[in-house]
């Protein structure tokens, strides 16, 4: 962890710089070789939907429709997140830092995390834990499965140390300066998540580990579920967060501008460590057991939760015009059609941004207590989710990883217009297989249903009224089939088959603090004739953020799980598939 200086900026030494390079490709790789395995089952759930059930070709592979639903959530919203998660929180800061990262903590969270999926990949490829990704208990599947889970989730909470690490070190060097924005956002993010893991850990530490393992014989599934919960809110911004660094830290520069507000990124950033927090029980609405006074004021809470995505709307849109203005763009909407749209990184992010919209508006819809009784448990359910963590999250890596690739091995992007084409093949297909979901949903079709299970006339007699929608789903899986595959071929061909080109830096861009602007990834000290505004001063004070997140989520849930415990059941393990 030496480092040498270089002008004011300390640089890490050359070896270290490698290493660091090296496991930053192995969290990429490993993680895009998850979402690989998780998005190619996909098209089969949506050919589901449409009547066409393709399972019985698929033995001893696959057994059942909700051994592959499991496979598919759990690669794809666990293991491809947390990997990218874990890779890009520590990269990025510690290359705007100029420091090195603790590589030994780095790497425990990488091999963790390797184990813990290797766990998971068994205990769901055997068949003997198709639980699905909320493994709500009484489903009981093996130990492998929770374990393996366990140890994901740990590693997954390594990023903080090595980040309060860097950060300190960075203090001491440059003590009173504020933290640079991408080191903020990401330490932000880890305070969130740290938060949020107590949820997971207590509900696979307490109940559902010693029942697996024989210890205890019963678990309570109300109190599972809303520890579950806990997490499984907060863990959609683990999801986006890291999506948001590259948007506002990166993406500007991509597109030829600038980010327009400092401040406004902190802000969005601690308002999401706050409001993430105490709203997971919007996930209940309809589960007994809990007050309906609590369920109007989570409702209140929950569109607190919209708030910094609205600021984030703003703030990215006016980066974006800024960027499009600088390239040329005129007029109310030219400045949108100037951006680099040839450029495959810009075009997958920004199309990433525009499916947002729609999926961060059905969220809004869904936090609503009585609108979710509408659409609760239907279609409409992995409709939003594939609009956001599907698209607005997966679409943004996908993007990240068109620089990241030759940034970090030193060779070209194979297929660079192959790439573009997977962006828009994804865009396209996810806007018709979700657009159908939103629809079905509200024509009641039910979420995680082996629909294509029954006869063709029995379907036909239960879903005929949203055949056109059913279809659109399946025509949206088909299309999303071809960018897996054209995504695929330029990322795994560019990693074997690529020639040495020239070293592709991280696009950090310039920023906003007040009227000055200055560059992301370089130190910011407090800029020429213009104090530190405030606001970005008070949001230093992370520590204190967190402790009065954890006092209000300590506040939002006691009363919740308290009659809970007081009434706990006991429930045997059921095993259905
Ligand atoms: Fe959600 C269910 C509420 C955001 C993921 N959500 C889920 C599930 C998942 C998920 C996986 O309250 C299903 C879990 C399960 O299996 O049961 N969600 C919300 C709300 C938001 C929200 C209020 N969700 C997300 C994000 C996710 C995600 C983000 C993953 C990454 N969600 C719910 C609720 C449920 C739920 C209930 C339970 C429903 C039920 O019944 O089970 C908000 O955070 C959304 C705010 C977002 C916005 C959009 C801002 C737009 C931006 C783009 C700007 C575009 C630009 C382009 C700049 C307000 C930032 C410029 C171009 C121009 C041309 C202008
Ligand atoms: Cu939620």
């Amino acid at each position: 962890m030496s480092a040498t200086t270089h002008g004011n900026i300390a640089l890490p030494h050359a070896s270290t710089d490698s290493a660091e390079r090296r496991l930053m490709l192995g969290f990429l790789v490993f993680g895009f070789s998850a979402l690989f395995i998780g998005a190619s089952i996909g098209p089969l759930q949506a050919l589901n939907y449409g009547g066409i059930n393709l399972y019985p070709y698929l033995r001893p592979l696959l057994q059942t429709y909700y051994q592959g639903l499991t496979v598919h959530g759990v690669l794809n919203a666990y293991v491809f997140t947390f990997f990218l998660a874990c890779g890009l929180l520590v990269y990025l800061p510690a290359r705007e830092l100029g420091l090195s990262p603790n590589l030994l903590l780095w790497r425990a969270c990488f091999g963790l995390m390797v184990v813990g999926t290797l766990m998971l990949l068994v205990g769901m490829f055997d068949n003997s834990s198709s639980v699905l990704y909320t493994f709500y208990p009484p489903l009981k599947g093996s130990a492998l499965f929770y374990l393996g889970l366990t140890l994901l989730v740990v590693g997954s909470l390594f990023p903080l140390p090595i980040l309060l690490d860097l950060r300190g070190r960075w203090r001491r060097q440059r003590p009173g300066e504020i933290t640079p924005l991408a080191t903020y956002m990401s330490l932000a993010t880890m305070l969130m998540w740290f938060l949020a893991g107590f949820g997971a850990a207590a509900e696979l530490l307490v109940q559902l580990d010693p029942w697996v393992l024989g210890l205890t014989q019963t678990v309570d599934p109300s109190i599972a579920r809303t520890l579950f919960w806990w997490t499984g809110h907060p863990i959609v911004y683990f999801w986006l967060m890291p999506a948001y660094v590259s948007w506002y830290c990166l993406l500007p520069k991509q597109a030829g501008g600038k980010l327009v507000s400092d401040p406004a990124a902190r802000m969005t950033f601690a308002l999401l460590l706050i409001f993430s927090l105490p709203v997971g029980s919007h996930h209940q609405y309809l589960d007994p057991g809990i007050s309906p006074v609590w369920k109007v004021i989570l409702t209140a809470l929950t569109l607190s939760v919209a708030l910094p995505s609205l600021i984030t709307a703003f703030t990215m849109a006016l980066s974006l015009e800024y960027g499009g203005r600088l390239r040329g763009g005129r007029g109310v909407l030219g400045w949108f059609t100037a951006l680099p749209w040839r450029n495959a990184g810009v075009a997958a992010q920004v199309l990433a941004m525009i499916t947002y919209i729609f999926g961060g508006a059905g969220g809004v819809v869904n936090g609503s207590w009585q609108l979710d009784n509408i659409v609760h448990n239907t279609i409409w359910i992995p409709g939003h989710f594939h609009l956001t963590v599907g698209t607005a999250t997966a679409m943004t890596f996908m993007g990240v990883s068109f620089w990241m690739l030759p940034h970090l091995t030193g060779r070209t992007l194979l297929m660079p217009r192959l790439a573009l084409a997977s962006a828009w093949l994804w865009f396209i297909g996810m806007s018709i297989f979700a657009f159908g979901m939103h629809w079905a949903g509200l024509l009641g079709v039910p979420r995680r249903a082996w629909v294509s299970y029954m006869p063709q006339e029995a379907y036909d007699r239960v879903y005929g009224l949203a055949h056109l929608p059913l279809g659109l789903v399946a025509l949206g899986g088909v299309i999303l089939w071809l960018a897996v595959v054209a995504f695929y071929l330029v990322f795994f061909g560019s990693l074997l088959f690529s020639r040495q080109g020239t070293e592709e830096p991280i696009p950090f861009a310039q920023a906003f603090h007040r009227r000055a602007s200055y560059a992301i990834g370089q130190p910011v000290g407090d800029l020429p004739g213009e104090p530190t505004p405030k606001l970005a001063r008070a949001l230093e004070h992370l520590g204190l953020i967190t402790a009065f997140t954890a006092f209000i989520t300590l506040a939002a849930y006691i009363p919740i799980l308290w009659p809970m415990i007081r009434n706990a059941t006991q429930a045997t393990g059921w095993n259905v598939w």
